[in-house]
């Protein structure tokens, strides 16, 4: 397979500013017409290359003139003409099938539908085309098809006109005054329900934003709808970014490969994040609707009007994208609360978004697929779509919004749209125009340091070392950093070697008491001080510290990095029980229950009895017994590290120890702490009746469900009841979730099954409801591999819907550590990473990835799954999205 390297990258020889396209639409088999107006940049004629896959030509024209076969040359996945005048028009007929495309990339059915997914390189599947994200155009699109099967026809932009045809067909033509690269192109058609409401801009202009949806469904579109409203609002007033169109539609998908398409002014999203109502949806459903509708509604200034200049700079757009939508979230949740409160909220968020980066990207970042947040070279771009390219890319952004501050980062960004609105441009052309305003603010300083965030894999590791020198009362911090080689970077000969990255270090101070001692700093004041890291080795004195103090580390995870501290559990009790900033209080007392979890991994290991420390759960109590913490803060706090956060620090990994400890440690708080869960369980309890997906009202669900499990998990006597009482009597599904779980996860009873038949019996209808009961059971520590392939023959079961395949299959195979892990279990996944490879490569390639850090795995399980991947290398055919991942894995 072909490498592609990011230093080669040519600029596309022509330019095309108008594209005409006619769809002949007809789920068999659809006729696209093409017209494109092509214009040369180089003095010399060049080759004219279009990019295509499975369009069997019907004609061919350049400027008008049909051409012979000998006048092209046709090859696998490349037509090419040798035009010889500037300009030209070139038409194309060629056809495509979308019934018969499983893969969900190009034009595809769902339901009785047709949708589009172009990103990354979907649209050669749909006409012969330079598909690379630098080559803009206007387009104008006219889909012709059958009335009663398509009564709506949606592509980008504005309609033009609508035409009623012979036979029952119409058409609709659409015209999109922005230019675009392809991969933003969509069209939609089918019979929709629609969701409506005008809005006035900014500037006074009014914007039709829509929400469609299955037929019947209108109903559940509700709290998209508001949050797109919400969306437009948010990014006037903390981005001065205006929606630029007329109309703003987002369509909602059952068979969709990820969770949405930011397609320019025609959305198209996987319905679980559009559908929402109190039955249905949970707590964490809504936010993450509100999350994604935001992040696609964004995307329209950073990534559409300013797009990416070739696949390597994909973090341009879903880093910075990510960016913001993390704080859209956190600015919603915080929304009209008290000040302190809405600080709590915040921090909710962070702890929320930094909980995943550690689950999702450090484990990629320490595996074979390791990659820097701007790749080097790929074979298949769709497995770039990582949590490194969007997560860390994120903290990337993040670590800028530090340094520059907010009124910083906003000039940032303005300059940013001024130089480049309407271009193609790469990741550097962001980070000059941040560092514009960087050395602005601090002449003579520049970002060169900090550009290699953007080169280097891997997580860095930050040791401190902190002294005191009680005579002249001062404290000396030394902050050293040290970046191992990762991923393909160990295979590198000579191999890499990694320099110092520019590390933003947020640190506070507290006195043995535990109160913030104010930090003197260049004749300034601070009770939070980020201090800027940018060699391996620096240090940094603070005077008039008046007793030794307790170093708070980097607040509100200023950077993405793994600190090293020897701090004592007592100091980190004192920073869970009292530190100032609500992150870092977080953090202290998970890395409390690291140290507690990784000491009884060690017990389960060497077959030793599992003691818990009488501090460790004296520190939970005191969290339990806080009345200032905010419930949904609480239920952070209470919450022990997830098992692959935990993974992550074992060598080599063993994941049934892992998850035997963590199991008992919840027993143990659960069984100590009982009669305090049973209040907690009580107070969080809303009696009020109706729903509200705000912070507040989720935060006590999710504090009275974490109660609940804690109770069964302690066996106390009283919690069967409460669970089963909480499923069958819930009011919305975050509660009966709450109860099903609670029953399903901690005991295998007949109440438990007899729960789960009723879910089933009960929401049969709801595709997402369902998925949520296929989870349930895929992730149960008890599920055995024999009830997972009894799953596999439910009639409810599919592989061919992504959302039906991720609920049972990816969640077994990635969150059930006590199920898959054994020689079954790997089997089994090889076999689904196999059969997905026929049906959907790219969701294969993300089934692949499960063990692709097979290698520190404990020896009896690296041997099976090594086994297993070379099985699935075996495979002829084998896409070039698995081929990649497995090769890499086995390399
Ligand atoms: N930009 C899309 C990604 C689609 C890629 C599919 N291979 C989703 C998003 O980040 O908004
Ligand atoms: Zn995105």
């Amino acid at each position: 397979p072909q490498t592609i390297a990011r230093l080669d990258y040519l600029p596309y020889p022509y330019r095309l500013p108008q594209v005409e396209l006619t769809f002949d639409l007809d789920a068999t088999l659809t006729r696209v017409s093409s017209r494109l107006h092509f214009e040369r940049t180089t003095p010399r004629n060049q080759p004219l290359v279009l990019n295509g896959e499975d369009l069997p030509l019907e004609s061919i024209a350049l400027d008008g003139q049909v051409l012979r076969p000998d006048q092209y040359r046709l090859d696998d996945h490349a037509l090419t003409l040798f035009p010889v005048t500037e300009t030209f028009i070139v038409e194309i007929v060629s056809r495509c099938r979308p019934a018969e495309n499983s893969t969900l990339m190009g034009l595809y059915v769902s339901g009785e539908s047709l949708f589009t997914q172009c990103e990354a390189e979907g649209f050669r599947r749909i006409t012969w085309f330079p598909d690379r994200p630098d080559v803009m155009s206007r387009y104008r699109v006219t889909l012709l098809a059958d009335k009663a099967r398509y009564p709506f026809l949606l592509s980008n932009g504005n309609r033009q006109n609508a035409e009623e045809l012979a036979d029952g067909r119409h058409s609709a033509t659409w015209e999109d005054p922005h230019p675009k690269p392809c991969y933003l192109f969509a069209l939609v058609a089918g019979h929709f329900s629609c969701h409506e409401q005008t809005i006035q801009t900014r500037s006074g202009r009014q914007a039709l934003l829509q929400v469609y949806s299955d037929p019947g469904s209108e109903s559940k579109t509700e709290w998209a709808l508001a949050s797109l409203v919400h969306a437009v609002k948010w990014d006037e007033q903390r981005f001065g970014l205006e929606l630029d169109l007329d109309r703003f539609m987002v369509v909602a998908a059952r068979d969709f490969n990820m969770g949405a398409m930011e397609n320019k002014g025609l959305n198209i999203f996987n319905s679980a994040y559009v559908l929402a109502d109190p039955q249905t949806a949970t707590d964490v459903t809504y936010r993450a609707i509100e999350a994604v509708i935001g992040h696609e509604y964004f995307h329209n200034w950073t990534g559409n009007r300013v797009t990416c200049r070739d696949w390597f700079q994909l973090s341009l757009k879903e880093g910075l994208t990510v960016f913001r939508d993390q704080e859209f979230s956190a600015d919603m949740l915080a929304q009209g609360l008290p000040a302190q409160e809405a600080k709590s909220a915040r921090a909710v968020k962070r702890i929320d978004d930094v909980s995943t980066l550690r689950m999702a990207q450090f484990p990629e970042d320490s595996g074979p697929m390791a990659h820097p947040i701007r790749p080097e070279s790929y074979q298949e771009i769709g497995n770039f779509y990582t949590a490194t390219v969007y997560e860390k890319g994120a903290e990337v952004i993040r670590m800028q919004h530090t340094l520059l501050g907010e009124a910083g980062f906003r000039a940032g960004l303005d300059e940013y749209f001024r130089r480049h609105d309407g271009s193609a441009v790469t990741c550097d052309d962001f980070v000059n125009a941040m560092e514009s305003v960087y050395t602005r603010q601090n002449p003579g300083k520049t970002l060169d340091t900090f550009r290699r965030w953007y080169e280097q894999a891997g997580t860095p590791h930050v040791k401190v070392e902190l002294d005191f020198d009680a005579r002249q009362q001062r404290c000396t911090l030394t902050l050293s950093q040290h970046n191992e080689p990762a991923g393909i970077e160990k295979f590198l000969t000579p191999p890499q070697t990694k320099l110092p990255l520019h590390i933003p270090f947020a640190v506070g101070l507290l006195d043995q008491a535990g109160r913030p001692l104010v930090i003197h700093y260049q004749g300034q004041a601070y009770d939070t001080l980020v201090l800027e890291l940018c060699d391996e080795r620096q240090t940094w004195v603070f005077d008039q510290i008046p007793e030794a103090p307790i170093p708070s580390l980097l607040r509100n995870f200023s950077a993405p990095v793994i600190v090293e501290y020897a701090g004592t559990n007592a100091e980190l009790a004192l920073l869970a029980q009292c530190d100032t900033d609500p992150f870092a209080r977080w953090e202290a007392g998970q890395e409390l229950a690291n140290r507690q979890l990784l000491a009884l991994v060690k017990a389960v290991q060497d077959g030793r009895e599992l003691a818990v420390e009488p501090d460790f759960i004296e520190t939970w109590r005191a969290l339990l017994q806080d009345t200032h913490l905010t419930p949904a803060y609480q239920a952070r706090a209470l919450t022990l590290p997830a098992e692959k956060v935990l993974l992550e620090k074992t060598s080599p990994m063993d994941p049934i120890a892992v998850a035997r400890a963590r199991a008992e440690l919840r027993r143990v708080l659960g069984l100590a702490l009982g009669p305090l869960w049973l209040a907690a369980y009580h107070n969080a309890d809303d009696h009020t009746g109706k729903y509200q997906p705000d912070a507040r009202s989720a935060g006590r669900r999710a504090l009275k469900n974490l109660a609940l499990a804690y109770l069964m998990a302690g066996e106390h006597r009283e919690a069967p009841t409460l669970a089963l009482k909480q499923y069958y009597d819930a009011q919305n599904m975050t509660d009966r979730m709450g109860g099903l779980s609670a029953l399903v996860n901690f005991s295998d009873t007949p109440a438990g099954s007899q729960a789960l038949s009723h879910f089933y019996e009960q929401w049969q209808h709801e595709p997402l409801v369902i998925d949520r009961w296929f989870t349930l059971q895929a992730t149960a520590p008890t599920t055995h591999i024999d009830t997972i392939r009894t799953l596999m023959q439910h009639p409810a079961f599919t592989l061919r819907n992504p959302n039906r395949a991720r609920s049972l299959i990816f969640q077994f195979c990635m969150n059930n550590m006590q199920g898959v892990h054994t020689t079954q279990g790997y089997e089994y996944w090889a076999d689904q990473v196999i059969a997905l490879d026929r049906i959907n490569p790219e969701i294969a390639a993300r089934l692949a990835r499960a063990f692709d850090n097979w290698t520190r795995y404990i020896p009896s399980s690296r041997q099976t799954i090594k086994h297993e991947l070379e099985r699935i290398q075996a495979q002829n055919p084998l896409s070039r999205n698995v081929a990649e991942i497995v090769s890499k894995a086995l390399k």
